[in-house]
C-alpha cells in the first residue's frame, strides 16, 4: 500500500469556521498533510486572531469573512479562494452553533436560527463548491455531524434536528455526484472540549466538577472527553484518496459513547 494516498499535497481546503475550536484542529492537520488552508468565520476580531493562530502553527492559512448563510457571501468567498488558491478539492462543513434552551422556551426563530447555520449552511456552501470539483474530476466534502445525528437530548432541539438532517444530507451528496468522483462522508464528534462545549465543563462554585461533565465521563468508555486534536487523523483519512471508495460515511469519532449503554448506576 502507498502510505502517500493519505497525502494531502497540492490540494486546496476550505474549512468553514476554522478559527478555533474543532475547524482550527482538522486545518491544522490537512496542512499538516500538505493542504493548502482557507477558512471563514463572520467577524474581523475572530479573522485576526486565528492568522496569528495558524502563523504560530506555522500554516500559511488564507480567512476571509463570509457567513455560510448567505449564498451571496459564499458565493464571493469560493470566487475569492478560487482565485487566489485554485479549485476547492476538499470541504469541510465544519461551522456550527449550538442552543440550549427546554423545547416549550425555544422559539421558532432560535430553532430556526440553528438549523439556518448548522444544515442550510453546508448546502449552501457544498453546493457552491460542487461545481469546480465536479469539472476538476474529483472532490472532498466532509460534513461534521454529531453524535446527536443519532440520538436527542434535552434542551438541543434545533442542534439534533439540524444535525440529524445533515446527516442525510451527506448520504444525499453521496448519491447525487458520486459519479463524479466526489466523496462525501461526516465526521461525527463526541463529546469534545472547546468553546462550544464549555458551559457543559465549568466547575461548580463549590470547586467540584459539572455534573454533565461527570455524566459524559461515565458514559464513554475512553472515560474522558475528546479533544479537537482527536479529530485530526479521521479528518485526514476522509480528505485523501485512501478513503476514495468511502462515500456516504458518517465516521463517529466518540470514544465509544454511542456503543455503550452505561454502567450500572
Ligand atoms: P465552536 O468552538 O463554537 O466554533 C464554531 C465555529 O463556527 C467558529 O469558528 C465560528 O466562527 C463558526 N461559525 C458559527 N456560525 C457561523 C456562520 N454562520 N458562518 C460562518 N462561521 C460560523 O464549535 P466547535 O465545538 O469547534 O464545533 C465545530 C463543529 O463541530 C460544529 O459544527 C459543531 O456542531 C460540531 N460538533 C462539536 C462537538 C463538540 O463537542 N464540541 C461535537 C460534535 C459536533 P465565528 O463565530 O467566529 O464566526
Ligand atoms: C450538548 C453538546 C453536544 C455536543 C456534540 C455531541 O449540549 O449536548 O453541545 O451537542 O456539542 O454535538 O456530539
Amino acid at each position: 500500500m502507498d502510505m502517500n494516498s493519505f497525502r494531502l499535497d497540492g490540494k486546496v481546503a476550505l474549512v468553514t469556521g476554522g478559527a478555533y475550536g474543532i475547524g482550527f484542529a482538522m486545518a491544522e492537520a490537512l496542512a499538516c498533510a500538505g493542504a493548502k488552508i482557507a477558512f471563514n468565520v463572520r467577524s474581523q476580531k475572530n479573522l485576526d486572531k486565528a492568522m496569528e493562530d495558524y502563523a504560530a502553527k506555522g500554516i500559511e492559512a488564507k480567512g476571509y469573512i463570509a457567513d455560510v448563510t448567505d449564498e451571496t457571501q459564499v458565493a464571493e468567498l469560493v470566487a475569492a479562494i478560487e482565485k487566489d488558491m485554485g479549485t476547492i478539492d476538499i470541504l469541510v462543513n465544519n461551522a456550527g452553533i449550538i442552543k440550549r434552551i427546554p423545547m416549550l422556551e425555544m422559539t421558532a426563530d432560535d430553532f430556526r436560527q440553528v438549523v439556518d447555520i448548522d444544515l442550510n449552511g453546508p448546502f449552501i456552501v457544498a453546493k457552491a463548491v460542487l461545481p469546480g470539483m465536479i469539472k476538476k474530476g474529483h472532490g472532498k466534502i466532509i460534513n461534521v455531524c454529531s453524535m446527536m445525528s443519532e440520538l436527542g437530548r434535552e434542551t438541543i432541539a434545533g442542534y439534533a434536528a439540524a444535525k440529524g438532517g445533515l446527516k442525510m444530507l451527506t448520504k444525499n451528496i453521496c448519491s447525487e455526484f458520486g459519479e463524479s468522483n466526489i466523496q462525501c462522508n461526516g465526521i461525527g464528534p463526541g463529546y469534545i472540549a472547546t468553546p462550544q462545549t464549555a458551559p457543559l465543563r465549568e466547575p461548580q462554585a463549590d470547586g467540584s466538577r459539572h455534573p454533565f461533565d461527570q455524566f459524559i465521563v461515565a458514559k464513554t468508555p475512553a472515560g474522558r472527553w475528546g479533544t479537537p486534536e482527536d479529530l485530526q487523523g479521521p479528518v485526514v483519512f476522509l480528505a485523501s484518496d485512501a478513503s476514495n471508495f468511502v462515500n456516504g460515511h458518517i465516521l463517529y469519532v466518540d470514544g465509544g459513547i454511542l456503543a455503550y449503554i452505561g454502567k450500572q448506576p
